[in-house]
């Protein structure tokens, strides 16, 4: 027995082990070298062919190719176990990494639809609902006069609230002595400033600075030193008239007037003109129609006497007309104020002035 033999065997197994991939490789390198019948087993049996002397050097060395194989083997098995627990590492990895990605992605896909979600417009919802604004009772009665005196060729001209005495006063005929000037009847803002307490300062510049003919209304907001009560306001509004022309007249300012009348009271009130006192205008005659809510009855509204005052009027006196440079030899002029406040509440049977200023929208509201 040489050890040639014992070479021979482990370069076998190395050989074989080397080739080995499977476990079940290994299980067959097990039984072919460690089984009963295996090269190493085999290779102890021939133990007895050795000399008693050279038997434990012998034996030491099968021990080792023994000893050899089976840590080739183990060593193989560790490999493979080791490779399997990596599989399995893996497959788990890929598992959890899998599962994140998953989820991940079910998260983006909310956040992306509740994105859209948001932004979502229902074009066929019906609109947000806004309130919208409208004319104050006051601009519309405004508007509405300034139009009908459009139709019958008056344009409109405006002037400022601050007025100068003599503007507001002494050019319109309002002497000294005349009560209106009173501290107690107007708003003083300066020495010679007055708050105009009629429009009737823009017919004066307007008559100061252009030629006749002459034919504008003048709206606009006034002020008189008055106690408010159900009937007066110190702030209010007007809309006075002017015509200057050379062959105007009493009658031609009565048809016009009855005119306006007819328009924005109803065709068929009756219009009266009844003789009056203004320092600015001569003659001078106040201005009534039927009335609106009994038809010349006689009502409330009327006190019984079937007609409502609605303007005052006149030729215009011809100190006024001088003041503003015009001549009175040459011309002729007739002008003419309403309250508007007065006649809005005629109107729409407004009992108390203070509703217009309250701005109570149950009240208002009702003029959209
Ligand atoms: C009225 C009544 C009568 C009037 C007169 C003038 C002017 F400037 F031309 F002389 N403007 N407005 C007038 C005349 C106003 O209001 C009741």
């Amino acid at each position: 027995m040489d050890e040639s033999k014992l070479n021979e065997i482990t370069a076998m197994f190395e050989e074989k082990l080397s080739k080995a991939a499977t476990v079940s490789d290994i299980e067959t390198l097990k039984v072919d070298f460690l089984g009963k019948k295996g090269h190493v087993t085999s290779l102890f049996k021939e133990m007895g062919k050795v000399t008693a002397e050279d038997r434990p050097a012998f034996g030491e060395k099968i021990n080792r190719v023994k000893e050899k194989v089976e840590s080739g083997i183990k060593e193989f098995e560790k490999k493979i176990s080791d490779k399997a627990v990596g599989e399995k590492i893996n497959r788990v990895k890929e598992k959890v990494e899998s599962g994140i990605k998953e989820f991940e992605k079910k998260i983006s896909d909310k956040a992306v639809y509740e994105k859209i979600n948001a932004s979502y417009c229902d074009v066929t919802l019906p609109g947000k609902f806004h309130e919208i604004g409208h004319r104050h009772p006051i601009s519309s009665t405004i508007a509405e006069i300034v139009e009908i005196f459009g139709r019958l060729g008056f344009s409109v001209s405006e002037g400022p609230d601050i007025e100068t005495d003599y503007i507001n006063f002494d050019a319109l005929n309002m002497f000294d002595w005349h009560p209106a000037r009173d501290m107690q009847d107007s708003f003083y803002a300066g020495p010679n400033a007055v708050l105009r307490t009629h429009t009737s300062g823009v017919q004066i510049r307007t008559m100061l600075k252009s030629e006749p003919p002459i034919k504008i209304v003048a709206p606009g907001r006034v002020y008189r030193l008055d106690e408010v009560d159900a009937s007066h306001s110190p702030v209010f509004h007007q809309v006075e008239g002017l015509l200057v022309d050379k062959n105007t007249n009493f009658a031609a300012f009565k048809g016009i007037i009855a005119s306006f009348c007819r328009e924005f009271f109803g065709a068929d009130r009756k219009v009266v003109f009844r003789p009056s006192y203004f320092p600015f205008t001569e003659p001078s005659a106040e201005v009534d129609v039927e009335c609106i809510s009994c038809k010349g009855r006689g009502c409330a509204i009327c006190k019984n006497s079937g007609f409502l005052e609605v303007m005052g009027a006149g030729m215009v006196h011809p100190n006024v007309l001088k003041n503003g440079n015009i001549d009175p030899e040459i011309y002729r002029g007739f002008a003419f104020g309403m309250g508007v406040e007065r006649i809005a509440m005629l109107r729409y049977a407004i009992r108390d002035i203070r509703d217009f200023y309250m701005n109570d929208l149950r009240v208002l509201a009702q003029f959209r």
